[in-house]
């Protein structure tokens, strides 16, 4: 028989009893914006992961980004697959196994296999609930899974995501995406990708002309599709740490003459080998950085200073989302306070504060174990829900209740909102300063960059209004009042599109807010992808609005679904919830990173657990 793949995402909705809040389909709005109510920035990320898998295999394959139960049964029903990948990370393996049964139930001769960082769990935890289990760069998995030739060169898939939407507005442009490598040579002791890989880098672009023209490629590709593709993201763990590569591409986009919108990861250290300059005229408009703590002493954090790097970047109009970690055995509530004064004198256009925990196979959960730090119910049942950096995992020399630390990290969001204000502001204001500065420089694709910025900060003049209204405070009220006089002396009058945009400003961040309070509309949709098969080779780039739910996943079945959802959650919270299970062995003994385990013969046997859920399936079918 031949082979026919599923790939698919964990199933939604996020968000039930018991799971993290931030564990759902969004990076900004469920964890770094999260504290800015309708100001928060809304954009659901595809799984990229499987994007990859299926650009690169020869069977016809299928793919589903965030699947209802019954969306995702429908799938099985109907479409003879030989084989079903999930990506999962730890988090979210409690769905897994709700999905494994279904998967037996509905398509008994699938053979399941299993990816993504989640597989960092031990074959005791995991083997149970798969056929095969990938702990590697999942492309030559794959093709020696199915049995195909593995020498073939990893090509880029076009997996575009919607941009950004702010206050409800949706722009209709699509952000393209590639992914430059996998991997991490820093070895930080508590990153998970760095040591799935052994510290090594595993490069899908060797060079910065593969990157440089597979931007070009996807957008190209929309464009054909009529749809308008505005910036991109670059997936590396540190992009500006591949010297050689980053300098090739910049001759690439100095080549090209055009300026680019991108956003990707660099640190300290591989930032500081450029100039902000050299930056800009990459193209990249947001670099995610590591401030970590003062003293966490990483490897990555060396290089020019925080602040000399910062304002650097800030003068060409380069915005940063800063990440910040708590918990760290040498801090205490004064520290982190004032370590988190250091990182608002950056005024970052956006903060990340994650707890410090550890992943198995990390020297960091090698530690822990060996200095017996678990807390007890964690060493006991560890709730793998919320290995998501916002739960407390240790007992802390500094805390006597760990979940303080919890309290802290709330805090820090609901401070760091509170003096710099909403981030598509905050990023505003960096791209004025970049357009000022840059506006009438000698180097011509600098003033390109100057233009596409002036573009950029316009459409905040919207969210100024929103902020002077709804601000969490006078000092952001005030931010948002001179932003907005700044942007007109800058950049020129009101037209009338701006004034009817400002002036509805507000209904919209009242209707967002109204929106989020009933838990209506905020679930991703279903993106469902074809490849070689039907005619069709991947999503039409507009489709890929349908991930942000909502009106563009279809109104009626998205109320329908979030009503019963809700009803759902409203009768589960009146009942008494545990959650944890029995896998010890994840907070117990240290876990070197396992090996993969390829396909065996016949399935393996399913754990009494996975029974009683396939009965559940059955019954809620
Ligand atoms: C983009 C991203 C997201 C996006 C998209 C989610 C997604 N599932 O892709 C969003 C913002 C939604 C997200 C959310 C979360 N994320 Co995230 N995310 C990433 C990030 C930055 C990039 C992933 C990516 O797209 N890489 C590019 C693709 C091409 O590579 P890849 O994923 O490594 O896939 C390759 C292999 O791993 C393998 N593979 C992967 N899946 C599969 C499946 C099969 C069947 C096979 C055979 C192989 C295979 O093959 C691929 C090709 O080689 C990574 C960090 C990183 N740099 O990897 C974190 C990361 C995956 N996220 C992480 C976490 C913790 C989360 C959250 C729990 C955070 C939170 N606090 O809520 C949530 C969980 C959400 C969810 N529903 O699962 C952790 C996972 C750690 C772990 N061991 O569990 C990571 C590693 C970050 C970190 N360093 O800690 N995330
Ligand atoms: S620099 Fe970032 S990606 Fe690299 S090892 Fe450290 S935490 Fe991981």
């Amino acid at each position: 028989m031949s082979n026919k793949l599923l790939l698919t995402s964990v199933m939604r909705p996020f968000g039930g009893p018991g799971e993290g809040d931030s564990v759902g389909a969004e990076l900004f709005h469920a964890q770094v914006t999260r504290a800015q109510g309708p100001f928060s920035l809304r954009q659901v990320i595809r799984v990229w992961a499987i994007d990859y898998l299926a650009e690169n295999v020869e069977a016809p394959t299928v793919t589903l980004h965030y699947p209802s139960k019954k969306e995702l049964i429908r799938e099985l029903r109907t479409g003879g697959y030989t084989h079903v990948g999930i990506n999962f990370v730890v988090a979210t393996f409690h769905k897994v196994r709700e999905m494994v049964p279904l998967i037996r139930r509905y398509a008994p001769k699938a053979k399941i296999i299993l990816g993504g960082y989640g597989t960092v769990l031990p074959d005791e935890v995991l083997a149970t609930w798969a056929d095969a289990i990938c702990r590697e760069e999942g492309v030559g998995f794959l093709r020696r899974t199915l049995g195909e030739d593995v020498t073939r060169p990893v090509r880029h898939p076009h997996a575009p995501i919607p941009s950004v939407q702010v206050l409800g507005f949706q722009l209709r442009a699509v952000v393209g995406h590639v992914t430059a490598g996998l991997g991490c040579s820093n070895g930080c002791d508590f990153c998970c990708t760095s040591h799935f890989f052994q510290q090594k880098y595993v490069p899908f672009s060797k060079s910065g002309r593969d990157v440089y023209e597979s931007l070009l490629e996807t957008r190209r590709r929309a464009e054909e599709e009529g749809t308008r593709m505005n910036g991109f993201i670059v997936i590396d763990e540190d992009f500006f740490l591949h010297r050689r590569r980053a300098r090739e591409f910049l001759d690439c986009v100095r080549e090209g003459g055009e300026s680019l919108s991108l956003m990707g990861f660099g640190s300290v250290r591989g930032l500081s080998q450029f100039t902000g300059r050299e930056i800009a005229e990459m193209g990249f408009d947001l670099v995610w950085n590591a401030f970590e703590g003062t003293n966490a002493g990483y490897r990555k954090q060396q290089g020019k200073s925080f602040p000399e790097l910062y304002s650097e970047l800030k003068s060409v109009g380069c915005g940063q989302l800063t990440s910040m970690i708590i918990g760290f055995p040498y801090q205490t509530e004064a520290t982190i306070w004032s370590e988190f004064e250091e990182l608002m004198a950056l005024e970052p256009g956006l903060t990340q504060c994650l707890i410090y925990f550890a992943f198995p196979g990390t020297p960091f959960h090698e530690q822990v174990i060996a200095e017996g730090r678990y807390r007890r119910d964690f060493k006991r049942a560890p709730d793998l829900r919320r290995w998501d950096g916002f739960a407390m995992h240790f007992e802390h020399p500094s805390f006597e209740k760990p979940e303080a630390v919890e309290a802290i990290q709330r805090a820090i969001y609901e401070e760091d909102f509170k003096r710099l204000g909403p981030s598509p502001l905050r990023l505003a204001r960096v791209w004025l300063t970049g357009y000022e500065n840059l506006r009438n420089d000698p180097n011509p694709l600098l003033r390109k960059r100057a233009e596409r910025l002036r573009e950029d900060v316009r459409s905040a003049l919207p969210v100024t209004t929103a902020a002077i209204a709804f601000a969490p405070s006078d000092a952001v009220r005030a931010r948002a009042r001179q932003l907005r006089k700044d942007i007109i002396r800058l950049t020129g009058a009101l037209g009338p599109e701006d004034h009817v945009r400002s002036a509805g400003a507000p209904a919209m961040f009242l209707a967002a807010r109204a929106a989020r309070a009933l838990g209506l509309g905020q679930q991703p949709g279903l993106l469902r992808t074809e490849h070689r098969h039907n005619g069709r080779d991947g999503a039409k780039s507009d489709e890929v609005f349908r991930l942000q739910g909502g009106a563009a996943a279809g109104l009626g079945r998205v109320l329908v679904e979030d009503v019963a959802e809700n009803l759902r959650r409203f009768v589960a919270k009146r009942l008494p919830h545990h959650g944890r299970e029995d896998l010890a062995p994840v907070t117990t003994k240290p876990q070197p990173m396992p090996r993969s385990l390829p396909l065996a013969p016949s399935p393996r046997p399913m754990r009494a657990c996975g029974l009683a859920a396939e009965v559940e399936a059955a019954a809620a079918e």
